[in-house]
């Protein structure tokens, strides 16, 4: 029989088949392949009387997201907020490149705006909607915006992804009150979160399926494959200026003449942007080279 899992807690996963819910835990041999389920998944199963049953196989996957652990989504709803915590733009940079690398949809997603803003959260929305993102300006506490969020999601299979104590339990709770999630504090003295929610779970809400998942502080670029000649391409703002660099391998770092470095240095890319954009390269170019420690065999 064949299903999703929409969860997983200590080694048991519900998968959700067309004949209902069933627990499962993971055949052997997954462990031994080094391979294993995680929520999104669909999965061939053997279901037994009791409702418990045994995952034989994973059916190919869409794609795959490391953190948060899941597959088979098809937008991810990465959340700031405006304040406590503040918005990370090198985050939210390379969470762009590893969701475009991956054939998902992003959506940026900046809550709390009922909050005063101290560190230019709404320029930094205004930022990435203009070279083309998804934005969405939010409060869970006051409700602003959450119906056109909410309206855009409907028939997706969607992920909420973000920093500890932005608000992602507290906005999927805005948006569906029938979820009633935990929410928890901030620490006054570390102005983040509390880790919360301490598992991915999918539910079935407005026509979606929602995953609420743990917030994190780090966010890897290892494990995604993502070649660094293809990174400009993940950049939308730097396309006009590509093609009228000299070199075409061109890295746009400190080539001389290079279009994309000349466009940042006039304000036509936006300094962070361009600094992300060189952050990552350097990333992505220690990962590739043979004498990586994170390189695997
Ligand atoms: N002022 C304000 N506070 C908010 C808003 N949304 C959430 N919060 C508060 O932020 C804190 C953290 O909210 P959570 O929903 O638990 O955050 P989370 O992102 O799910 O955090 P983790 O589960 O730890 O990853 C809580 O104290 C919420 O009340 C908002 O729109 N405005
Ligand atoms: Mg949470
Ligand atoms: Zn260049």
């Amino acid at each position: 029989m064949t299903g999703r899992v929409v969860k997983l807690l200590s080694g048991v996963y519900s998968v959700e088949t067309p004949s209902g819910s069933y627990l499962c835990r993971a055949k052997g041999s997954f462990r031994v392949q080094g391979v294993s389920p995680v929520p999104g998944d669909m999965v061939e199963i053997t279901a037994f009387p009791d409702r418990s049953g045994r995952i034989e196989q994973i059916l190919p996957r869409t794609n795959r997201l490391i953190r948060p652990n899941v597959a088979n989504v098809d937008v991810l709803c990465y959340v700031s907020s405006v304040s406590h915590p503040a918005p990370f733009p090198f985050t939210i940079d390379k969470m762009l490149v590893i969701a475009q690398a991956q054939g998902i949809t992003p959506i940026l997603v900046f809550n709390k705006v009922d909050l005063p803003d101290p560190d230019g959260a709404g320029a930094l929305a205004a930022l990435y909607a203009r070279i083309g993102c998804r934005v969405y300006c939010v409060s869970a506490a006051s409700g602003e915006g959450i119906d056109r969020l909410r309206e855009d999601l409907a028939g997706k299979i969607v992920v909420f992804a973000g920093n500890s104590g932005v608000g992602k339990s507290s906005l999927l709770n805005a948006m569906y009150p029938a979820l009633s999630l935990a929410t928890g504090e901030i620490s006054e003295k570390l102005g983040r979160g509390r880790h919360t929610t301490r598992h991915i779970e999918l539910f079935h809400a407005g026509g979606a399926l929602i995953g609420d998942t743990p917030g994190f502080g780090a966010l890897e670029l290892d494990g995604y494959s993502i070649k660094r000649t293809d990174l400009a391409g993940y950049f939308p703002e730097f396309q006009p200026f590509l093609s009228e660099c000299p070199y075409s391998d061109c890295a746009h770092l400190d080539e001389q003449d290079c279009a994309v470095r000349k466009a940042a240095a006039e304000g036509h890319i936006a300094p962070s942007r361009y600094e992300s954009y060189r952050q990552i390269y350097q990333i992505l170019k220690e990962d590739e080279s043979p004498w990586s420690k994170k390189q695997k065999n």
